[in-house]
């Protein structure tokens, strides 16, 4: 098969290898956004719950600093356990997890020389999860990376505050600020967020280091920090947001200073995207754990179908948790988790080290991916027929054999030049997504 699209070379041959080393085949990664909003649960003094994320709760419920630090200094997760986390990930199909070691609102994960604004120098918890977290992933074999905020810093009176919907706030988080004070990003980053930054790929084992909403960002800011992941950790993935929020054209220039593409935050692919990319999902509206106010998660199937929809498109999904107050997982979340890797254990060759579909449609019964051999289609029913059979047109090849994922069984098939009808028994033989393989 010839792919639908063309190659981007929105990539340098640098960016590909490093890639190429697991980030490509991985398809399957975890998000946990957990911080002392997580203990909030999107509501502070009866403010703030009206709004999605509850990692946003200090501008949502507008919480000066010293409000928040209050919070800060009692977060303590003190059931929190990195190696029963890692292996639920492991358990539910996951190759590898991003953390954020420091959100918007400016406080650390991991032990800071640079900031006391930490869970190590300012919490009763005093433990350095990043490093727990790390250590146990890698011991389950998989992957990991962390989410820096680089560009946005509530605690810092010199980060640009970036939220238009919330003008003037910059200054009820720091009242005693002089009206006349001007936000100095350059010495932020200086005084802050680089070195912030080194302290991590200093000092823990990352694979992947996750920017986010780069307002401000310039050429010079964006080498700063991509020359530090790459000084200590040359292997270490950077994704496209250190410069670019995922929607339309990057500059050429910055090419050499990430190296995948992280498309919009819960974007389910539609668009023409680049060859490989990176779709940021939640099992829920919010990233942060939260309770209060208006929140849903999604059902298993959505869930599912969401998944299979980013694979198919050439992506892997980053599927976010919002981890409790109390360092426990979400139990919603795992149940999501589980969901997913119950399927994959039966499915998982349609998923793993597979390509996009290289036909020009996405069928209205659901999805396709490919081998990388380019001999083999794996069509995703993710809405089962009421014809009971499902038809493929335009194939440039003959179809040689079919079977189902579920059973090993054969599948009934027919073919007249290059349209292929597959002739399906009368319920789905996998919950959710029923896969039949079909060689040529
Ligand atoms: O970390 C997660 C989000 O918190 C972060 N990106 C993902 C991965 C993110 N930062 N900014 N944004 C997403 C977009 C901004 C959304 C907002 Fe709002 C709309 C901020 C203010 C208005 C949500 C709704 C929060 C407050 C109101």
């Amino acid at each position: 098969f010839e792919y639908r699209f063309s190659d981007d070379l929105e990539q340098t041959a640098d960016s590909i290898e490093r890639q190429k080393k697991w980030f490509r085949d991985a398809k399957f990664g975890a998000f946990i956004h957990f911080g002392v909003y997580s203990a909030l649960e999107g509501e502070y003094e009866g403010r703030g719950s009206q709004h999605r994320y509850s990692e946003w709760i200090q501008v949502s419920a507008k919480m000066t600093a010293d409000e928040y630090h209050q919070v800060a200094a009692k977060f303590n997760p003190s059931e929190f356990d990195a190696d029963e986390w890692a292996k639920t990930f492991k358990d539910s199909g996951i190759r590898y997890v991003v953390i954020t070691s420091k959100h918007h609102d400016g406080f650390a994960l991991f032990k800071s020389m640079v900031s006391d604004y930490n869970i190590v120098d300012y919490t009763p918890f005093k433990r350095d999860i990043i490093k727990e977290l790390s250590e146990a992933c890698h011991r389950q074999g998989l992957k990991f990376g962390v989410y820096y905020s680089q560009a946005q810093d509530w605690d810092e009176p010199d980060a640009p505050f970036i939220a238009p919907r919330f003008d003037g706030l910059h200054k009820v988080i720091h009242p005693d600020l002089p009206d006349d004070f001007e936000p100095d990003m350059d010495r932020y980053i200086a005084k802050k967020g680089l070195p912030q930054v080194e302290e991590l790929v200093k000092n823990y084992d990352l694979d992947l280091i996750w920017f986010d909403t780069p307002r401000d960002m310039n050429l010079e800011r964006v080498k700063l920090y991509s020359d530090m992941v790459r000084k200590y950790r040359p292997d270490c993935l950077i994704n496209s947001r250190i410069i670019h929020s995922g929607k339309g054209k990057i500059e050429a220039s910055y090419l050499p200073y990430y190296d995948y593409v992280s498309i919009g935050d819960k974007e389910v692919p539609t668009r023409k995207l680049p060859l490989y990319f990176e779709s940021p999902d939640s099992v829920s509206s919010s990233f942060g754990y939260k309770t209060k106010g208006n929140c849903y998660y999604h059902t298993p199937e959505e869930m599912l179908h969401r998944f299979v929809h980013t694979v198919c498109a050439g992506g892997n999904a980053l599927i976010n948790n919002g981890p409790m107050g109390n360092g426990k997982l979400d139990p919603e979340a795992v149940r999501l988790y589980g969901a997913i890797g119950d399927w994959l254990e039966v499915n998982g060759e349609s998923i793993y080290g597979t390509v996009r579909n290289p036909l020009e449609q996405r069928p209205e019964w659901g999805d396709i991916s490919a081998s990388k051999d380019g001999k083999t289609l794996y069509l995703h029913i993710l809405h089962w027929p009421e014809s009971e059979a499902i038809s493929l047109s335009d194939l440039p090849s003959v179809a040689t054999s079919a079977s189902y994922l579920a059973n090993g069984e054969k599948a009934k098939f027919s073919q007249q030049e290059d349209s292929l009808k597959i002739t399906l028994p009368a319920k789905p033989l996998s919950e959710y997504d029923t896969v039949v393989k079909v060689n040529f």
